[in-house]
């Protein structure tokens, strides 16, 4: 590796999700998800907006990979939307649904760009909602038969897979918190989701060894963030524990140890049902996995608080700090300090950044351009923390900009612009801002611009 250089081989990439980006909710034979039906609900999302038509990229496919190319990406990070799969979440494939994956993996290999493919960001087919979703057991078994399914019908074509992305999102957003799909707002039910989620994560493992694949590997991508007190006192250090073990090691401690972090079960049991893990559980909570998927976009900052059954601390936003659109720290250091974590207490094994990125509010010009150099700077120097961890012995292998394009960010709707394609959703026109143009240079040369 050279003094500026990554190593040979980094993977650069950009990443994307079904709901987020595909529009076309009802065309060829696709099933309803809980995003479709809940962002039809009154009040749910900003502006009322809906990811119905989103960047039509179910349409526009073609266009998206060669802007793709044109920027030299070595992979591409997208979801498989479960309900064009299986439109009741089980029983009969919809191979119109498939044929789409399968003419956008082609067109990704035509273009030499590898499919990195998430099977699960959060739209699950509506039809097992009815039948309490992530609440049931079954949604599990669904989930294994569903991964099991796209893993033989996607043969040989597909270069690494995600099971589920950040299931403490899924869990807690759309169960605890109800901001999210399916908008429940029961923690004990968040923690059974939890629960089950990592039972679904096991299975598809299990399934994809069971189908022996060559060439391929499986992981899953977890949202990370380091956690820091904002003093020494020990109440602050109390509390940064307790916000690390709820925010990071619920699902870190089960897939990489089969178990829930101790001092968090002691804390979550005094107010709240704590699922058992049976040995069958361990066992397939901590399959073994080819690499960790980590997303990370800020660190969280915490004071202690005087509830002694809180279980996370009383989150500060330090008053000179810069934020993003989201209103989240720009905390470069924060990416370093977790990947050093990570692979000390959960390595030796590879692992990608799968996404990192952020929100700003972009205008187009009139000429097309778009001068997005606060994305270019945040993207430079949490690329020269991820730097300085490779050097320092980290295996990380690839690095994934959220987002490819700007697209439906969730409850916040078209508000938040994450990409490095502009998109005008009116015109469905796509624009390189300046941040892609830094990126094609800095993927050309393999190594940040100085
Ligand atoms: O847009 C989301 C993505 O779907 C999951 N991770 C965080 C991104 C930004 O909020």
């Amino acid at each position: 590796m050279g003094e500026n250089l990554f190593p040979e081989k980094f993977i650069w990439g950009a990443a994307t999700s079904s709901y987020q980006i595909e529009g076309a909710p009802d065309v060829d034979g696709k099933g309803e998800s809980i995003w479709d039906r809940f962002t039809h609900t009154p009040g749910a999302i900003w502006n009322q907006e809906t990811g119905d038509r989103a960047c039509n990229h179910y349409h526009l496919y073609k266009e998206d990979v060669d802007l793709m190319s044109s920027l030299g990406l070595k992979a591409y990070r997208f979801s498989i939307s479960w309900p064009r799969i299986f439109p009741q979440g089980g029983g009969r494939v919809n191979r119109e649904g498939l044929d789409f994956y399968r003419r956008l993996v082609e067109r990704l290999h035509s273009h030499g760009i590898k499919p990195v493919i998430t099977l699960y960001h959060w739209d699950l087919p509506q039809a097992l909602q009815e039948r309490e979703g992530w609440l049931n057991l079954d949604t599990a078994r669904y989930f294994e038969e569903y991964a099991a399914s796209v893993f033989e019908n996607l043969d040989q074509s597909v270069d690494m897979w995600i099971t589920i992305n950040e299931p403490w999102v899924i869990a807690f957003l759309g169960h605890a918190f109800g901001i999210h799909a399916p908008g429940i707002n029961d923690f004990n039910s968040a923690l059974l989701v939890a629960h089950h989620l990592l039972l679904a994560h096991g299975l598809a493992v299990k399934a994809f060894r069971e189908s022996e694949r060559e060439d391929e590997s499986i992981g899953i991508a977890l949202n990370l963030a380091p956690v820091q007190p904002m003093t020494n006192n020990s109440s602050d250090l109390e509390a940064a524990e307790r916000s690390d073990s709820f925010m990071n090691r619920w699902f870190l401690d089960p897939i990489f140890k089969g178990s829930y972090p101790a001092d968090m079960i002691d804390i979550l049991s005094r107010s709240f049902n704590v699922p058992e893990i049976s040995e069958e559980d361990a066992a397939l909570f901590s399959q073994p996995l080819d690499f960790l998927g980590i997303n990370n976009y800020t660190r969280i900052l915490v004071e202690g608080s005087n509830d002694e059954d809180a279980f996370t601390g009383n989150p500060v936003n330090p008053p000179d700090a810069v934020y993003t659109e989201m209103g989240w720290e720009i905390y470069p250091r924060g990416l370093y300090e977790l990947l050093i974590r990570i692979h000390r207490e959960y390595g030796p094994l590879p692992l990608y950044i799968t996404e990192n990125g952020a929100a700003f509010a972009d205008q187009l010009n009139e000429d097309g351009s778009v001068d997005d150099e606060g994305r270019i700077s945040y993207l430079h120097h949490y690329l020269l923390e991820a730097q300085q961890a490779i050097a320092e012995g980290v295996p990380l292998k690839g690095y994934f900009v959220w987002s490819l394009m700007d697209n439906f960010e969730w409850a916040f709707g078209y508000s938040k612009r994450f990409g490095l394609i502009y998109v005008d959703f009116q015109s469905q026109k796509r624009y390189l801002k300046n941040s892609a143009c830094w990126y094609r240079e800095v993927i050309a040369r393999n190594g940040l611009i100085e």
